[in-house]
């Protein structure tokens, strides 16, 4: 059995024995209480599933096995030479909970190479729909078409028992982070550059090959792409993309078909489409104020007009955290290390000042700083990468990571069908009718 397979079913056995002594003992205990409007309000803040890889602080913000970015920053392997954390690291961190040396990141740089192999009736499939399909769609159809390739769906098939679920779903996980760069950069280059395809790099970390193969052939972006593949990879489980894939998962459907349906949550403006929301807004409002530099107020008047048409801020808000989102923190530190002097930088800084105070002042968002996607574009856009359709594909492919290694969990963990309850408006009439 490879290394961290192994590593991995070590450590769940011993956390599932754990769990059951736990759950024997404490099982009664309530962690949470629910009230109306929170059943109204899109179960914001209930307790209610696992998610052993990452965990969300409202204040404090990501961390990873306990790490937060500034951490991991220090701490998980880089190229040699390279500031940016390697994406495998991180993988291996959430898997295993445990920061890996330079020699498992390169054993599982070389793994993903071994496994990235994509058959082709999946680019059949995605050459068969008409170039103006939306990058996430064609992503979501090239998955669904990779199922083919599901080791869990087989053995499921053949009657595998149900302690080995795990098994096929470490291999279809990493099968699937594998190929995915190949499928997101064969969409790029058929949507935007005529099929002019760029074949795979083995010799490069799987970030890296990436960025070859997108074409953008720069250092210092693919330092953004391992970046980038690291801070996406995992918010907690609760968010739309994790969620569903938990909840997917938890029917035993199988990891390909999972993560596609996690991809269609992730396509959502509120979500990461906001990625490409954030860089649509900021170009239609320098065409509308005819400049590529605008002052600070000529930004604080068209956020007004945006909010005034009853459109939110993309790139603004969330759902959980309470502060500046350290994802954003780290892509401006990026910034301020390599790209001081573009433009679009300084829009997004400028807007960073701008924004919160308006938002605040309307008294209602809960969370005026920005999130995620309020910085992720305009790197992309300063290193070439303007086709903004295309953002939230990377944002899937990084969030592979996550949620492939929270798949494993939870089928080592042997965690059952999620099923919520759900209640009429009758039966909350009623209810409050009987207090
Ligand atoms: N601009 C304008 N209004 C906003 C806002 C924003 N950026 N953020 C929140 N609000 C509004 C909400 O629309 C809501 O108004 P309503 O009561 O009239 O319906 C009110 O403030 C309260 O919302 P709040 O509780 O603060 O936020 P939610 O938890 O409901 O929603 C999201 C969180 C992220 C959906 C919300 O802040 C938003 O729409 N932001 C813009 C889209 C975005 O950037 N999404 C990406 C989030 C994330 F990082 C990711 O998943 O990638």
């Amino acid at each position: 059995m490879d290394p961290l397979k192994q590593k991995f079913i070590d450590k769940a056995s011993a956390l599932k024995a754990e769990i059951k002594s736990l759950l024997r003992e404490h099982g009664s205990k309530k962690v949470d209480e629910v009230v109306l409007s929170q059943v109204f309000g899109g179960a914001r803040g209930i307790k209610m599933m696992i998610w052993e890889t990452s965990n969300l602080d409202p204040v404090k913000g990501i961390r990873f096995r306990g790490y937060s970015i500034p951490e991991l920053k220090e701490l998980l392997p880089t190229r040699p030479g390279g500031k940016e954390p390697l994406p495998e690291g991180l993988f291996w961190l959430m898997l295993v909970g445990e920061i890996p040396t330079e020699e498992e990141v390169k054993w599982l740089s070389q793994q993903w190479t071994n496994r990235s192999n994509v058959p082709e009736h999946v680019f059949r499939v995605l050459d068969s729909l008409p170039v103006e399909t939306h990058p996430m769609t064609q992503f979501v159809m090239a998955i669904s078409a990779l199922q083919t390739e599901s080791c869990f769906a087989r053995r499921y098939d053949e009657g595998i028992h149900k302690s080995e679920y795990w098994d096929p779903t470490y291999e279809d996980a990493m099968n699937l982070i594998a190929r995915l760069p190949r499928i997101a950069a064969y969409i790029y280059r058929r949507t935007y550059f005529n099929g002019d395809h760029i074949p795979p790099d083995i010799s490069q970390d799987w970030a890296g090959n990436f960025g070859h193969m997108l074409g953008i052939e720069n250092d210092e972006f693919k330092s953004l792409m391992r970046l980038y593949m690291t801070i996406h990879a995992d918010h907690e489980g609760g968010n739309a993309s994790a969620h569903t894939v938990h909840l997917v998962g938890s029917t035993l459907s199988d990891p390909y078909l999972s993560f596609a349906a996690g991809m269609g949550a992730l396509a959502g403006p509120l979500h990461g489409l906001a990625n490409q929301e954030v860089i649509k807004f900021i170009f239609r409002m320098l065409d509308a104020l005819g400049t590529e530099t605008p002052s600070k107020e000529q930004i604080a008047d068209y956020v007004q007009t945006t909010l005034s048409r009853g459109q939110v801020i993309p790139g603004y808000g969330h759902a959980v955290l309470r502060q500046p989102d350290p994802r954003f923190m780290a892509q401006k530190a990026f910034a301020e290390d390599y790209l001081q002097d573009s433009d679009i930088v300084q829009v997004v800084w400028n807007l960073f000042e701008v924004v919160p105070p308006i938002l605040q002042s309307l008294g209602k968002v809960k969370n005026p700083w920005p999130n995620v996607d309020a910085h992720s574009g305009a790197l992309l856009v300063h290193y070439g990468l303007k086709q903004y359709s295309y953002y939230t594909v990377l944002f899937g492919v990084s969030r592979a990571l996550g949620v492939m290694a929270a798949l494993c969990w939870s089928r080592a963990l042997g965690l059952p069908l999620e099923r919520p309850k759900s209640v009429t408006t009758k039966w909350v009439k009623e209810f409050i009718a009987e207090q």
